[in-house]
């Protein structure tokens, strides 16, 4: 920490300032976690300094018999933990993945059916304002206005009139269990591939909690940072056959040189998921989502599809004479951090939206547990009524904070950073 305020006082400030927020704040953005020290090790080491184009024993550059180590562990971990043929570990993010399958399964034009960005979609799932909105011809399905759950009927309707090449299923703001199958057989009747993006739920597909697509889809995709505890990336599963192909797109088709030290990083997270209490984190992320729904729902919150299965829950707020950007902003200012997210059918643009998404994730890994679901639920909920006297924010925030006490996180990080500013390193 010494090296890095020496050299450049301004970062390591805002590096101090970011440790404290993560640690002093209750993190329960979805999409977010807190990697493990081994995996930070790993990601912050001399593998960033080497470039190895190409793939383990086909390298463009000398010197890479580290990062075939590194790279291959990856991979075997990664088949190990989802039962897949074949893996392909350097995607820099979950939108590059998604752009190499559709580079190697499509044509510019070709038409892709795939969840609407306002139901749970993703941007990278054909949005207009994404490459894949402006390369493909998109159609989009959505979620039944009465369960709120995937529409398969309209699913199957527009596959048979769209004739799509390419069905993408996977969410970034679903709650419920996604059925595969269901996408399987309507992308067989039609004769489409299917693609999955697991990115929100592969944790929970890992530890068996979530069923797999694995047995379903041509292509998997992912990123590693979510409920999969990683640092942030990337990863492709598919059928042997499309590996070359994969693999082609990848590199060289839209990347350059891997991300050796992510990948280091990669490998050291997929390991941790390899492992029994991994299985056991995923369960508490489940058990303390569904204490968070129930205890909401109790308080008189509309939740979208009435609960959840997996890391998540969506807040309808429009009945409540509030919208999503006002309940973040609220939230924060007591320290608990949530993101406001397009419920479907929402009469709110994207930048104010009526609800919130609020996961347990990050919260779990600080081990949290459902009791402690149960109080912040209440927090939550008081926050959230219609005027809210700031004595109570700043009465909530102050128990956050004991929460985030008793639940400590990097600590002997904390403390090296500590140590500098003693030793002369200004905070
Ligand atoms: N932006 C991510 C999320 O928050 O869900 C998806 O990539």
């Amino acid at each position: 920490m010494l090296e890095l305020c020496q050299t450049d006082p301004e970062v390591f400030r805002a590096l101090r300032a970011e440790i404290k927020r993560q640690t002093d704040q209750l993190e329960m953005i979805a999409s977010e976690n807190f990697v493990s020290e081994a995996v930070i090790q790993a990601e912050g080491s001399v593998f960033m300094n080497k470039y190895a184009e190409g793939y383990p024993e086909h390298r463009y550059y000398g010197g890479c018999e580290n990062m075939d180590t590194v790279e291959q562990l990856a991979i075997d971990r990664l088949n190990m933990l989802f039962g897949s043929e074949y893996a392909n570990v350097q995607p820099h993010s979950g939108s590059q993945a998604n752009m190499a399958v559709y580079f190697a399964a499509l044509n510019p034009g070709d038409t892709i059916l795939a969840m609407s960005l306002a139901h749970g979609g993703h941007l990278s799932h054909g949005a207009s304002v994404s490459f894949s909105g402006r390369l493909f011809n998109v159609v989009n399905y959505g979620v039944n206005r009465d369960t709120e759950t995937i529409d398969f009927d309209q699913v199957a309707r527009l596959a048979r009139e769209c004739r799509p090449r390419l069905i993408v299923a996977g969410a970034s703001a679903y709650p419920r269990t996604i059925e595969f199958d269901m996408f399987r057989q309507i992308a067989d009747e039609v004769g489409a591939y299917l693609l999955v993006d697991m990115a929100h739920i592969a944790g929970l597909v890992a530890a068996g909690i979530h069923p797999s697509p694995v047995p379903f889809a041509e292509f998997v995709t992912s990123t590693t940072h979510k409920t999969l505890r990683g640092p942030r990336g990337g990863f492709i599963l598919a059928k042997e056959q499309f590996g070359r192909l994969i693999n082609s797109q990848i590199f060289p088709g839209i990347q350059g040189g891997p991300l050796m030290h992510v990948i280091a990083a990669k490998a050291v997270a997929f390991q941790e998921a390899l492992g029994d209490e991994y299985k056991t984190y995923t369960q508490q992320i489940v058990a303390n989502a569904r204490k968070l729904a129930e205890v909401l729902k109790d308080r008189g919150f509309r939740l979208v599809s009435g609960g959840t299965d997996n890391h998540l829950v969506l807040v309808d707020l429009s009945t409540r004479g509030l919208t999503g950007a006002e309940a973040e902003q609220r939230l924060e200012l007591a320290g608990i951090t949530v993101n406001k997210n397009a419920i479907p059918f929402d009469k709110q643009p994207p930048k104010v939206t009526s609800g919130i998404r609020i996961g347990t994730p990050a919260v779990t890994t600080r081990g949290l547990g459902v009791a402690d679901m149960e109080e912040i639920a209440n927090y939550i909920a008081d926050l959230l009524a219609t005027d809210v006297p700031d004595a109570i924010v700043r009465d909530v925030r102050k128990k956050v904070m004991d929460i985030c006490k008793r639940y400590p996180l990097y600590e002997k990080r904390l403390k090296r950073y500590n140590e500098a500013i003693e030793q002369g390193c200004e905070a």
